[in-house]
């Protein structure tokens, strides 16, 4: 099956439950379940009051925003979707055409697309915390360099004090929220692992396809814990995440960009698979290590990641840069 035939496939067969993206803020309903009868189209922005614009993009055509939603501070991502090839038709046939210049052989028109052509990817994270408003702020950011010294006297007590919530990771381990996305499942405690979309992707197309693989063992932070006891458990992800999406998608290990973030957001350890040509957030060489190369060092070197100088971006306002410059290190 071609890219586009995989397009139309997940569009047609899945549209209508992924569409829907805005969830019910969760401030006291820690499992994330969605209620049972709530209408398909409410409006829980409806309250919504703006505070501020943290970053936006003309270009990506994204905007990330912090306000209020009742008490609650909320941030608020919007981000207009990318034209589908198999609404092509649709779009020309159904939409309503204004003409704005015309010269010589030149044209210009605003286009009004039918509303279900025209929508607007949002997610909303509500209660936010001051993280969250940080994580998603236009800053700018400063590389640190990490020795395996820095990050057990500076790096860890900081992560151990200061890390976001990982209750999401939770939910989805334990199938409380998002089970009906999950495209692998391995129930194995030590190599076991859950493959599903992420947030990030509305998985209308495969050409912006973004999945993670979350791990079942739940000691594992991040990179800095991984040892040569964990490449089983890696090399599972890598290969059973592969022929899934394969299997799924229809995209062969080839078109893949399979990776983890150091530092992450969120200290449980994941997997990104993202498609090569995608220019996912955070996939640069700074914050991104590809699966296969930590697979191969690990093999050459059990205990690699506990001694190596890692180097990665921080903002201009995370507590862990002060961190380091208190510490002298920056
Ligand atoms: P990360 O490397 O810890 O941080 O990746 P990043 O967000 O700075 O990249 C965590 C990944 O999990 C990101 O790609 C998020 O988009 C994704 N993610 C975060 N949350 C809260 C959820 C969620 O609730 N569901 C899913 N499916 N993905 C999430």
């Amino acid at each position: 099956m071609s890219t586009v035939a995989a397009k139309r496939e997940i569009s047609s067969a899945e549209n209508d439950e992924l569409s829907r993206e805005a969830k019910r803020p969760k401030a006291d309903d820690k499992n994330g379940e969605e209620g049972g009868n709530e209408s398909e189209w409410e409006n829980v922005l409806s309250t919504f009051t703006t505070s501020s614009v943290l970053s936006d993009s003309a270009r990506e055509k994204i905007m990330f925003v912090h306000g209020k939603i009742a008490d609650h501070d909320a941030v608020v991502v919007l981000e207009k979707t990318p034209i589908r090839e198999d609404s092509l038709a649709e779009l020309f046939r159904g939409s309503k055409l204004r003409l704005e210049l015309r010269n010589d052989i030149y044209s210009s028109y605003r286009l009004q697309a039918p509303p279900h052509l025209n929508e607007i990817k949002t997610t909303v994270v509500c209660p936010a915390t001051e993280k969250h408003v940080k994580k998603y702020k236009r800053q700018e950011s400063f590389l640190v360099e990490e020795t395996g010294e820095d990050y057990r006297s500076i790096t860890l007590p900081y992560i151990q004090e200061q890390s976001l919530s990982l209750q999401w990771v939770y939910n989805i381990l334990e199938k409380k929220a998002e089970a009906d996305k999950i495209v692998h499942d391995d129930a194995d405690p030590e190599v076991g692992f859950v493959l599903l979309p992420d947030l990030k992707w509305d998985q209308k197309q495969v050409d912006d396809l973004y999945l993670i693989a979350i791990v079942r063992q739940k000691d594992i932070k991040s990179l800095r814990d991984l040892s040569s006891e964990h490449l089983p458990l890696l090399q599972n992800v890598f290969q059973r995440g592969k022929e899934a999406i394969l299997q799924r998608y229809n995209l062969p290990a080839s078109k893949l960009r399979v990776y983890l973030h150091y530092q992450p957001s969120y200290y449980h350890l994941h997997v990104h698979f993202t498609k090569l040509g995608y220019d996912a957030p955070g996939c640069g060489v700074e914050r991104a290590h590809l699966l296969s190369d930590v697979i191969q060092n690990l093999q050459t070197n059990p205990q690699f990641y506990k001694s190596r100088t890692l180097h990665f971006p921080l903002r201009a306002d995370d507590g862990l840069l002060r961190r380091f410059k208190e510490a002298g290190r920056l």
